[in-house]
C-alpha cells in the first residue's frame, strides 16, 4: 500500500480522535436515529466533516462511506470505510472509551485499518499481508486454548428493545462458559483488542461496515480469525461477527448454535 494512504488514514483519525477528546464532557448536543438508543452527537459530525476533508484533499475521485452521511463521492476503485466516533454512547455520557476507525478498501478488499484511541493515545494499524501493529509493536493475538480460560466482548444492538434475538440469551451462555464477558461499547476497540491479545473473543450480532472494516482486518493480520456466526464470510452491509485468537473460535461457534436452536 502506498505511503500516502497510510499517512493520510493515520493522521485523519489522529486529527479526529484528538478533536473528540478535547471536546469531551462538555455536554454534547445529541440528536437520535430512528430509535431512543441509537445516538449521534454534533461531534460525531465534525469529526465525520474533518475525516472527509482530508481524505477529499489528497485522494478527490476516491469514494467514502461514512456512518453519519453515508456514500458521499466515487464510483471509483478505492472506497474508504469511516466510522468518524466509535462509542457515541459512551462520549456523549462522559465515559472516556472511544475511538475513530478508518479503514481503505480497494475493489473491495479491505487493505488498510486505523483504529485511534485518544484516551489511551493508541493508534491501532493493519495492512493487509503486512501485519497489524501498535506503535512500533507487532500485535499478534493470545494463545488460550479454551473458551474456559478466555476473556470475551460483546456489545448489543440499538434494536435491543424491539428484536428477540438481542443477544441477552448469548451474553449468558458465553458468562457461564468463559472468565468474563465485557460490554465496553466500541466495536472497534474490541477489534483492536483480540488483535493485541488483551481478548480472546468477540463476537456482536448486527453491526454496520463501519465497525468492521479496520477492526476485522487488525484480527486477521495479527493471526486471528473473523467470520460470521455461522463460520461463513462477513456480510460486509450488516456485519453480524465473531472475532478470535483463532483457537477458541470453533467452541465460540458452538455455543452461538446452542444459543440459536433454543
Ligand atoms: P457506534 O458507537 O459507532 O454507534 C456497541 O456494541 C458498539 O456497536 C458500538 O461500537 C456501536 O457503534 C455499535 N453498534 C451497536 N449497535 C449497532 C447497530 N445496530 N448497527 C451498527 N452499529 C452498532
Ligand atoms: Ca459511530
Amino acid at each position: 500500500m502506498d505511503e500516502r494512504y497510510r499517512s493520510v488514514a493515520i493522521d485523519a483519525a489522529r486529527r479526529a480522535g484528538t478533536l473528540l477528546r478535547s471536546e469531551a464532557g462538555k455536554h454534547p448536543q445529541i440528536s437520535f436515529k430512528g430509535s431512543p438508543t441509537n445516538l449521534v452527537t454534533h461531534m460525531d459530525r465534525r469529526a465525520e466533516a474533518l475525516i472527509i476533508e482530508a481524505i477529499y484533499a489528497e485522494f478527490p475521485t476516491d469514494a467514502i462511506l461514512s456512518e453519519e452521511r453515508g456514500t458521499v463521492g466515487g464510483p471509483s476503485s478505492r472506497r474508504w470505510i469511516v466510522d468518524p466516533l466509535d462509542g457515541t454512547t459512551n462520549y456523549a455520557h462522559g465515559v472516556p472509551v472511544f475511538c475513530v476507525s478508518v479503514a481503505l478498501e480497494v475493489d473491495g478488499q479491505t487493505r488498510l485499518g486505523v483504529a485511534y484511541d485518544p484516551n489511551l493515545d493508541e493508534c491501532f494499524l493493519a495492512e493487509r499481508g503486512r501485519g497489524a501493529w501498535l506503535g512500533g509493536e507487532r500485535l499478534a493475538v493470545s494463545e488460550t486454548p479454551t473458551l474456559g480460560e478466555s476473556l470475551l466482548a460483546t456489545g448489543f444492538p440499538y434494536s435491543i428493545r424491539e428484536i428477540t434475538r438481542n443477544n441477552l440469551a448469548e451474553f449468558g451462555a458465553f458468562s457461564r462458559r468463559c472468565q468474563g464477558v465485557r460490554r465496553m461499547g466500541s466495536a472497534v476497540l474490541y477489534f483492536c483488542y483480540v488483535a493485541a491479545g488483551r481478548l480472546d473473543g468477540y463476537w456482536e450480532l448486527r453491526l454496520g461496515p463501519w465497525d468492521v472494516a479496520a477492526g476485522a482486518l487488525m484480527v486477521e493480520e495479527a493471526g486471528g480469525r473473523v467470520t460470521n456466526l455461522d463460520g461463513g464470510p462477513l456480510d460486509r452491509e450488516r456485519p453480524a461477527v465473531v472475532a478470535s485468537n483463532g483457537r477458541i473460535h470453533d467452541e465460540m461457534l458452538r455455543v452461538l448454535k446452542e444459543v440459536e436452536a433454543g
